[in-house]
């Protein structure tokens, strides 16, 4: 009995998705390497690289895997997720007609910014029933990396989602069976067809046997942490910086109270008198550490007025005094109401 119950799990899949060019990419801990198809490449990931998923037709697959799906298992991956809309799975396992599973994204009226998913189905067929557990998505979840584990423990037919390592939501699968096909990242499968393809980056995708518990779930979340300790950035007052690595389009920031200021185009950006040739490249990561708002005492202008405003509490105030004022758009001051006088 106590064999039983100390019973080891077993990482038996673990793609790590670091390679930086071609079309085959490793299983560092099982056999079952896998196939890029369909233009997914690979890019920075959360650790090392990882892959980039362009939500049309790319995905990776491997042939097969070695752990029984109508048995405990869990998956967990990173998932770096562009654009939402309707249903997008990041990790799945091929079935001949469905998913056996599959670990996503699903955007609906349950929540504004839609709810992360894991969510298995009761049996091969065109049907697709299916238990998910699900979680909503947080504002600071968009556009950025976030940890999800699906696991399914069989002796009570419960199914669970974490969200980085202990956010939690759960469900009761109905029906069990076992899935014969391959790994899936960056779609899923519903009625003998590849659908819901993932729009952003995938990194890290392990498969266990057996079901982690919630410690083992926090454990993996944290031990990334130590790998990945995020160095605090600091960019002086009236930085230009363009960022380019998001996935999304290119965007233009100031940096002005120590405060990140949005800029819309290039066009806005010559408005504020300066050149281009400032503009420098910075990480999305990096800019997303700073506050949105211009710390108490800021003093800024907007372009073609010599009016000082001063920032205090989120309001601006007038101000004859203009020493080292920074020009930022005229839009930027609308979100500063003017205090009374
Ligand atoms: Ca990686
Ligand atoms: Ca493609």
């Amino acid at each position: 009995m106590r064999a039983q119950a100390s019973r080891d799990l077993t990482l038996t899949h673990h793609m790590a998705l670091n390679e930086s060019a071609g079309t085959g990419t490793a299983d560092s801990v099982g056999g079952r390497g896998g196939t890029l198809h369909n233009g997914a490449s690979f890019v920075e990931g959360y650790v090392g690289n990882g892959v980039e998923l362009d939500g049309t037709d790319d995905h990776v697959t491997t042939e097969a895997v070695d752990l029984r799906t109508d048995e405990s298992f869990t998956v967990t991956s990173w998932v770096n997720l562009r654009e939402r809309g309707g249903k997008v799975t990041a990790v799945s396992i091929d079935g001949e007609q469905t998913s056996k599973f599959r670990l996503g994204h699903v955007s609906d009226s349950r929540d504004r910014l839609g709810t992360w998913i894991f969510e298995v189905t009761d049996a091969d067929d065109e049907n697709g029933a299916v238990t998910d557990a699900a979680v909503s998505t947080l504002e600071n979840e968009v556009d950025t990396w976030v940890h999800l584990t699906g696991v399914y423990d069989a002796p009570t037919d419960q199914v669970w989602l974490y969200v980085n390592g202990t956010r939690l939501g759960d469900g009761a699968v109905r029906d069990k069976w076992n899935a014969t096909g391959g790994l899936a990242i960056g779609r899923g499968k519903e009625a003998g067809t590849h659908a819901q393809h993932w729009p952003g980056r995938v990194d890290d995708v392990r498969l266990y046997a057996g079901a982690l518990g919630s410690d083992r779930v926090n454990d993996l979340y944290e031990s990334y942490n130590e790998i990945e300790e995020p160095a605090p950035v600091e960019f002086p007052d009236g930085s230009a910086l363009r960022v380019n690595d998001s996935g999304t389009s290119e965007a233009l920031y100031l940096v002005v109270g120590g405060a990140r200021i949005d800029v819309a185009d290039e066009d806005e950006f010559l408005g504020t008198g300066r050149a281009l040739d400032e503009l420098m490249t910075a990480p999305h990561a990096s800019l997303m550490t700073l506050p949105e708002v211009m710390r108490d005492g800021t003093r800024v202008r907007v372009p073609d007025s010599d009016q000082v405003w001063l920032i205090e509490d989120g309001r601006r105030s007038p101000t004859t005094d203009d020493g080292n004022a920074h020009v930022v758009p005229a839009r930027t001051l609308d979100d500063y109401p003017e205090t009374a006088v």
